[in-house]
């Protein structure tokens, strides 16, 4: 077999292996007992998941390094952490998106001041599901011979307050997802994807050479009207603790309006603290990349 043979049948075996890794998200998605809202109607958590590849190597995460903290660990880093000696080969990042449910969106669109409960329910029942998910494809690859970490369910994950930004964790789904190709960042400080910003997200790092999906943004803020020609900022006056403006997003104003404001609500619905995602319904990215970002960017291109 020639040299260039040799690497059509790696390329074919990795879509293989990415189309078998694609599969078996959306399928656990689909049958899952665990994404059903089984405090509600029953009804499904989230709707059909994204799912997009990043390389282990991209420079991407070294340079997460700066913008977050030298604590924020590359993909190498945390495979080999949590499992030494398996980050010899390949190292590629599986990551998804999971699209919140539309009953559930269209319920908290309606809402002020505080989330409904079936928003409510998707923070805390949903995540619940996104681990039963990472734990899942964590174990589908192991057991077919590939050393895989869902960095959010290693025993080394942790949430860390540095001076002087908020809240930060040494592995940022929302930044995976950035190298991932699946989306950018909003002045909300949420995550804008094809299926909007309406979601929640995870990944998984595996011992794997799968096809990187391409990155068509030029900035890691492309979807956001806002920061294509000031419009929009909806974000911002949906903001119940007034935590978002032209600066971007007020960590600390918005984690003491989560954890205190809205402690009665807690209460009340047996969920402390509470979600909220005002800023994530009744705007234009809710559900997918708002019509102003696309036109803006197929005029410049
Ligand atoms: C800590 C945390 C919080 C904190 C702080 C939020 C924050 N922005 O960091 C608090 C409690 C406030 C919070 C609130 C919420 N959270 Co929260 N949270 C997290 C957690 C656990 C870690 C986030 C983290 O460490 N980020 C790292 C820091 C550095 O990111 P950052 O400051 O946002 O990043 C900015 C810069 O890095 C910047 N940037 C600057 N230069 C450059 C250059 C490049 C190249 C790039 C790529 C970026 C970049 O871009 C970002 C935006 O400004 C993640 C889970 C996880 N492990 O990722 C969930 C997560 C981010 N939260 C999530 C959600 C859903 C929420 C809430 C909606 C609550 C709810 N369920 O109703 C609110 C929304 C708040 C908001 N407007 O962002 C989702 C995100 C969904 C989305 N569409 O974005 C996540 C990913 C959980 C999940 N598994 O899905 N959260």
């Amino acid at each position: 077999m020639s040299e260039e043979d040799a690497g059509d049948s790696r390329g074919q075996t990795a879509d293989v292996q990415a189309l078998a890794i694609e599969r078996f998200i959306k399928s656990y998605v689909a049958a899952s007992p665990e994404n059903r809202l089984s405090r509600v109607d029953d009804s499904p958590i989230f709707e059909e998941p994204l799912v997009g590849f990043a390389s282990g190597d991209d420079p991407l995460f070294e340079q997460y390094k700066e913008l977050i903290g030298p604590f924020h660990f590359t993909p190498r880093e945390i495979l080999e952490q949590t499992l030494p000696g398996t980050a010899t080969g390949d190292v590629s990042v599986i990551c998804w998106v999971l699209p919140v449910a539309a009953k559930t969106r269209a319920e908290n669109a309606r809402r002020r001041n505080e989330p409904s409960p079936r928003w409510s329910d998707t923070k805390y029942d949903g995540e619940g599901f996104n681990n039963s998910l990472r734990g899942a494809l964590e174990s589908f690859l192991t057991c077919n011979g590939c050393p895989a970490v869902a960095p959010g369910l290693s025993p080394l994950f942790t949430l860390m307050l540095p001076e002087p930004g908020g809240w930060t964790s040494n592995w940022s789904e929302r930044h995976a997802l950035y190298a991932a190709g699946m989306g950018t960042f909003s002045l909300s400080d949420g995550f804008i994807t094809e299926r909007g910003i309406a979601m929640r997200c995870g990944s998984v790092v595996a011992g794997l050479a799968l096809p990187a999906t391409p990155r068509r943004y030029r900035s890691y803020t492309e979807n956001c009207p806002f920061f294509l020609d000031g419009s929009c900022g909806v974000c911002a006056r949906r903001c119940p603790a007034g935590a978002i403006s032209t600066e971007g997003h007020d960590k600390g104003l918005c984690f003491q309006y989560l954890n205190e404001t809205l402690a009665h609500t807690g209460e009340r619905y047996g969920r402390n603290p509470l979600a909220c995602g005002l800023c994530q319904t009744a705007v234009p990215c809710e559900s997918r990349i708002p019509p102003a970002a696309t036109k803006k960017r197929d005029c410049v291109t």
